[in-house]
C-alpha cells in the first residue's frame, strides 16, 4: 500500500475560503490512509511545515500538493516547477521574493515526468482537467520547486495541482470560471487513486 501525503493552502489575498485546504481536508476522510496537511500561503512557512511532516512521518511514495488558481477553468496538472520568483503579490507574512532564483545554481526547473499524458484524459472523463505547463511564480511555484529539490530530488512522484475557483467565490465576478467542489473532489480522488498504483 502506498503513503501519500497530499497538501492544500489555507485563504489568501481576501478571499474566505481556499478549495484546494477543502479538497485536502475531503481528501483525508475519504482516503484514511493519506496524510494531510494545510499549509500558509507562506514562501517559508509552507515549505517548512511540508519538510516538517515528510521527514517526521516519512517515508512516503508521494506527494500532491493543491493550491487554488483563480481564472482557471480546468483541473491543473503541473508538469513544471520553476527555479524562479517574480510577482509582485506579498505572501502572508507580508515577503514579496526578488526577481530572482528561488535557489542560485540550482536547476532552472524540474519535470514532473511520472505521469503520462492519458492521466488527464482519463480524468477528463471526470471533470476539465489539463496539464498546465506553468504553475505560476508564487508560493504555488516556490513550494514545488523546493519540495522537489529538496526533499523528494525527483526519487518519488512530487505532482503540484492547481484547482479553479468554487462558484461561491465567483457570485460577484461574472466572468470568472469556476468547478463545483464535486467534481474537483472526485478528479482529485481519481488521481489519487492513479498514483497509489
Ligand atoms: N494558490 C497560490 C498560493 C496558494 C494557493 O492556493 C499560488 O498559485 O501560488
Amino acid at each position: 500500500m502506498k503513503k501519500l501525503l497530499v497538501t492544500g493552502f489555507k485563504p489568501f489575498l481576501k478571499e474566505p475560503i481556499n478549495p484546494s485546504e477543502i479538497l485536502a481536508l475531503e481528501l483525508g476522510k475519504r482516503f484514511s490512509d493519506i496524510d494531510v496537511l494545510v499549509l500558509p500561503v507562506s514562501y517559508e512557512r509552507s515549505f517548512l511545515d511540508l519538510q516538517r511532516h515528510y521527514l517526521s512521518y516519512g517515508p512516503f511514495d508521494a506527494v500532491i500538493m493543491i493550491g487554488q488558481a483563480g481564472g482557471r477553468n480546468s483541473v491543473c496538472l503541473e508538469r513544471v516547477a520553476l527555479n524562479w520568483s517574480e510577482n509582485s503579490l506579498q505572501d502572508e507574512d507580508g515577503i514579496k521574493l526578488p526577481q530572482k532564483t528561488l535557489i542560485d545554481s540550482a536547476p532552472a526547473s524540474y519535470i514532473s515526468d511520472f505521469f503520462p499524458n492519458d492521466w488527464k484524459d482519463e480524468l477528463s472523463k471526470i471533470g476539465a482537467t489539463t496539464v498546465s505547463f506553468s504553475a505560476g511564480t508564487y508560493v504555488c511555484n516556490a513550494l514545488y520547486y523546493r519540495v522537489i529539490h529538496s526533499l523528494t530530488q525527483n526519487k518519488i512522484p512530487a505532482l503540484f495541482v492547481h484547482v479553479p475557483y468554487l462558484p461561491e467565490q465567483v457570485e460577484n465576478k461574472p466572468e470568472m470560471p469556476s468547478m463545483p467542489l464535486a467534481t474537483q473532489s472526485e478528479i482529485l480522488s481519481a488521481l489519487i487513486t492513479l498514483m497509489k498504483k
